[in-house]
């Protein structure tokens, strides 16, 4: 019986120097970071744009020793834009023991994502890019947004389609998805009587072939198109509407504004369309040592990459601030910040969504996207 505990404590000892002496030791001396968004798939490029703005602000902090005095260790994970797999990826990286997670991308995967969070001692999430407004909307203290909601973008499309257009007949189509249908259904709100809608339906995220819908909408004789969803079914559904001899111009989100949008639509094809987004960061004197840097690692930057780093430098910061990786501290210093990012000042209000998301309308010209409408009041 000696000999058995004997044996079970040179075990443990043994274990334990095991751990101290390896990775397992190393780990626990960095602050780890999830990212989470489509990393593969049809919204790969949206995922990737992600990844490069979080690594890029945190490559430049462990070149300054890195955050509480540990490097910063990046946990990146694909949701592939599924709400489930979003769950999985979220209890994943509360399992990894990260401080704060960049991400999801999407509404879809922000939202059920969220929730693991929540009740995962309150893990900090900061999306760069989801837009629909219940993200916010539940009272959850741990979650923030640096973009805009659809409300506030759905009624910019709204006012430029009525006052600038003077559009009378609208056709709206929408993904079915938390983005996509809450982003057409702002919109549909926010133009109220000011013009009519002859048809409202929706396409299949993934679905390749959009004729019947938009053979129906022809017959309606509309004005615009307005569509609530992502540049891959954006980018056909524009094709193949000037295949079918459409004439009326599209109109989208910011869930279109990618070159990749331009590359499936065909650039003549993608010219005159137009789309909510917020200002050009290469107009944002604030914005140039990033844009700078991130061209010179990873090449032309996203719509989202500039939101990604800002993101990832306001969880850092509410780390460092906090000083200590805990949830509910962490997310009290970023609710106090007043962060000068990339961007700008980036300061949140109670529910973590910005004080200020200036939507404007862009249009495509000539294969570029290019600011064509502000709102008076702006
Ligand atoms: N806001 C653009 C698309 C991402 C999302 O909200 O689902």
């Amino acid at each position: 019986m000696e000999k058995i505990k004997i044996a079970f404590l040179l075990f443990i000892v043994h274990f334990s120097l095991f751990t101290v002496f390896t990775g397992c030791a190393k780990k626990e001396d960095t602050v780890k970071i999830g990212v989470a968004g489509p990393m593969t798939g049809d919204q790969a490029k949206m995922g990737t744009d992600l990844k490069n703005g979080v690594e890029l602000a945190v490559s430049e902090w462990n070149e300054k020793g890195g955050a509480l005095g540990k490097k910063i260790e990046l946990f990146i994970e694909d949701d592939q834009h599924d709400p489930k797999l979003a769950v999985t990826v979220a209890n994943k990286l509360s399992n990894s023991g990260v401080a704060g997670v960049i991400g999801h991308w999407n509404s879809s995967a922000s939202i059920p994502a969220s929730e693991v969070y929540k009740d995962r001692s309150n893990i900090p999430m900061i999306t760069p890019a989801s837009t629909n407004p219940r993200l916010t909307e539940r009272g959850f203290e741990n979650v923030f947004r640096v973009c805009g909601r659809d409300d506030q973008q759905g009624k910019i499309a709204a006012e430029f389609v009525a006052k600038s257009l003077k559009v009378k007949k609208v056709a709206i189509i929408h993904d079915k998805t938390t983005y996509g249908q809450g982003l057409a259904d702002e919109f549909k709100k926010a133009l109220g009587n000011a013009a009519e809608v002859v048809y409202y339906g929706v396409v299949i995220q993934g679905d390749k072939d959009f004729r019947a819908v938009l053979t129906s909408i022809k017959d309606k004789k509309p004005d615009i198109i307005y569509f609530g969803g992502i540049y891959p079914e954006a980018g056909l559904l524009v094709k193949q509407a000037k295949e079918l001899g459409i004439k009326a111009p599209f109109m989208s989100g910011d869930g279109t504004i990618d070159k990749e949008f331009i590359k499936i639509a065909g650039k003549e094809n993608a010219e005159g369309t137009y789309l909510t987004f917020s200002p050009d960061p290469l107009n944002i004197p604030t914005a140039k040592a990033f844009l700078d840097k991130y061209h010179a690692k990873y090449g032309e930057h996203g719509p989202y990459s500039i939101y990604a780093y800002d993101a990832a430098n306001i969880l850092l910061t509410g780390i460092s601030e906090a000083g200590i990786t805990d949830g509910k501290k962490i997310a009290d210093a970023i609710h106090n910040l007043a962060y000068d990012g990339a961007l700008g000042k980036v300061q949140f209000d109670k529910k973590g969504d910005v004080l200020k998301a200036p939507y404007i309308v862009w249009v495509t010209k000539d294969g570029e996207f290019k600011e064509y409408w502000k709102p008076e009041r702006e």
